[in-house]
């Protein structure tokens, strides 16, 4: 976002209106990649609406199917799967969507959508039941294959740095979206009874520095041991707060707001991390560095891995760059 842009668009301008006007800005298909983040909007109200029935309605609970990591599908996991393809399909930008609840990509049949989005609908769902915050995380690319084509799989298999737009929706004690498109990082807050989202926190920065550390505790065991020294002087240091949810979007967004910084290192039961590089490490890189951060896997910049299938997991370290750089240098002091 360039300062002229954020002084002509004050905090409370609706997030259409920013849109619209942010794209003056793009590189590319102005109008296009205007109405797809206005569809992910328009499916995040809906889903934020479903979940705040979640009890007094039957949506609650496992839906009783795995999806294609094995992991148990909550039935708002499926009703925010199919939202958003809805949204998507029916939006007509898009040619090709990656989904965490689905094994194939998907064709929306709409073959002269220039961009492709890969979204993980609902993470962190295990919290749905229990009134935890949790979120919605999107990638957008545009496609490589020919327009008028069906999708394929290399238009996902860009590269974290060819995102175009990224971003997430988190559904806590408001609901928020948090997007970028290369030019800073913008957070609008929805308005329920307006039924829109609102301009709330312009240009956003993480602090260079912070005192939060999140991270799975149970699995300390099992970090490596670079991991777990730089767990321990997190620990050791003067106000240190370990803040951890379990829902990734809840623990980035705080952490991105207060400085510090979420690990999810490589486990005995995930030996390459648990999160999915495309749908969720991506897409929160890409914020993070925006927002002057940095993401890493544990040898590298998460935006320059390379990808090589379109569910595959990473290690993930995200948060403010001293921190991100001390455990760099642990994790260098072992090689
Ligand atoms: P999900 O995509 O199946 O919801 O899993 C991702 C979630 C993240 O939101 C969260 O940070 C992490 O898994 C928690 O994992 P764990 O319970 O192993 O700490
Ligand atoms: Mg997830």
């Amino acid at each position: 976002m360039t300062v002229e842009a954020t002084i002509a668009l004050p905090v409370g301008t609706t997030l259409d209106r920013f849109i619209m006007r942010q794209q003056e800005n793009f590189g590319y298909a102005k109008g296009e990649l205007s109405q797809l983040l206005r569809d992910i909007a328009l499916a995040s109200k809906i889903i934020g609406k479903e979940i705040n029935r979640a009890g007094l309605t039957d949506i609650t609970g496992a839906f009783g199917r795995e999806n294609v990591q094995g992991e148990s599908q909550q039935k708002l996991d499926v009703i925010a799967n199919i939202r958003f393809k809805r949204a998507l399909i029916n939006g007509g930008e898009v040619c090709g969507i990656l989904s965490e609840e689905e094994d194939e990509i998907i064709q929306t049949n709409n073959y002269n959508g220039k961009y492709v989005v890969a979204i993980d609908p609902l993470d962190g769902s295990s919290n749905i039941d229990v009134n935890v915050s949790i979120g919605t995380i999107f990638s957008i690319y545009r496609r490589v294959s020919p327009v008028g084509t069906p999708a394929v799989i290399d238009d996902f298999m860009q590269g974290g740095r060819k995102q175009v737009a990224a971003g997430y929706i988190l559904y806590g004690s408001s609901t928020v979206m948090v997007y970028t498109t290369g030019q800073g990082v913008n957070c609008f807050t929805y308005e329920s009874s307006l039924g829109e989202f609102f301009f709330s926190h312009a240009d956003m920065t993480i602090p260079s520095t912070g005192k939060i550390y999140s991270v799975n505790d149970a699995y300390f065991d099992e970090f490596a041991a670079p991991v777990q020294t730089f767990v321990t002087e997190m620990r050791r240091t003067k106000g240190a707060m370990a803040r951890y949810i379990g829902s990734l979007v809840g623990d980035f967004h705080r952490n991105l707001l207060k400085g510090g910084i979420y690990l999810y290192p490589p486990t005995a039961k995930t030996p390459h991390g648990k999160l999915r590089l495309l749908y969720e490490c991506y897409p929160l890189a890409f914020v993070i560095e925006q927002a002057g951060g940095r993401g890493y896997d544990g040898t590298q910049d998460i935006l320059d891995i390379t990808p090589t299938h379109v569910h595959q997991r990473c290690a993930a370290y995200l948060g403010s760059t001293q921190l991100i750089d001390e455990l760099v240098k642990q994790l260098n002091c072992e090689v």
